[in-house]
């Protein structure tokens, strides 16, 4: 069984949003087209709390897109996005969901970061993917969504390292960083994972 996991198609990553990533909108009939070719398609959210530590806003001595260490891992300071309960937290409206069986949402925990739909950034504690997927019998993923380099990247990395063949659907991500989806490509390869179109998946 393969699965699609949607990673935070979500209205501040999307252009117009508080985190927007550049041209994120374009993924959006990709990935519409893609998940009508999957028995599985599941979703994750980010889900902050007004006071994560992720956001520069909570670190009055910083800004936007400063790296500080947060509980001891380096951590990237956002603008507030995806406050739990408000619209730049709801998916696309442009998003199709009647095929999304299950969303997982991440980033509650205030003191950490969690860009993976599986773990936190300190792989303290799992949000039940790995189970959900084993339970529904899926021994293959495929990763899509926003940001490339981010969330998207980190879940395809801890799906690779669940045991999941593992394939990033490169043209149904956009990144936040061009170089920074380059490196993750190439790591995700080095740790057997895959690269994909969506053009040889919808054939
Ligand atoms: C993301 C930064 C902060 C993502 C989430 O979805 O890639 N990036 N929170
Ligand atoms: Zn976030």
């Amino acid at each position: 069984m393969k699965a699609l996991i949607l990673i935070d198609i979500q209205n501040d990553f999307l252009p117009g949003g508080a985190l927007a990533v550049p041209a994120g909108d374009e993924i959006i009939p990709i990935v519409n087209q893609l998940q009508q070719h999957f028995d599985l398609v599941v979703a994750t959210q980010d889900w902050h709390p007004p006071n994560h530590k992720s956001f520069a806003s909570q670190h009055p001595a910083k800004k936007v897109f400063d790296l500080i260490k947060l509980q001891g891992l380096e951590q990237v300071l956002w603008p507030d996005h995806c406050v739990q309960g408000t619209a730049g937290a709801e998916f696309s409206e442009a998003l199709q969901q009647q095929q999304v069986e299950a969303i997982f949402r991440k980033g509650m925990v205030p003191g950490v970061d969690s860009y993976s739909g599986f773990y936190d950034n300190g792989h303290l504690k799992s949000t039940g993917l790995t189970d959900y997927l084993r339970g529904k019998e899926v021994q293959e993923v495929y990763v899509a969504g926003l940001a490339g380099d981010y969330c998207v990247y980190f879940t395809a990395k801890d799906a690779l390292q669940e045991g999941f063949r593992t394939i990033l659907v490169e043209d149904a991500c956009r990144p936040i960083s061009p170089e920074g989806f380059e490196k993750a490509k190439a790591d995700l390869i080095a740790k057997g994972g895959k690269i994909a179109q969506s053009t040889t998946l919808i054939s």
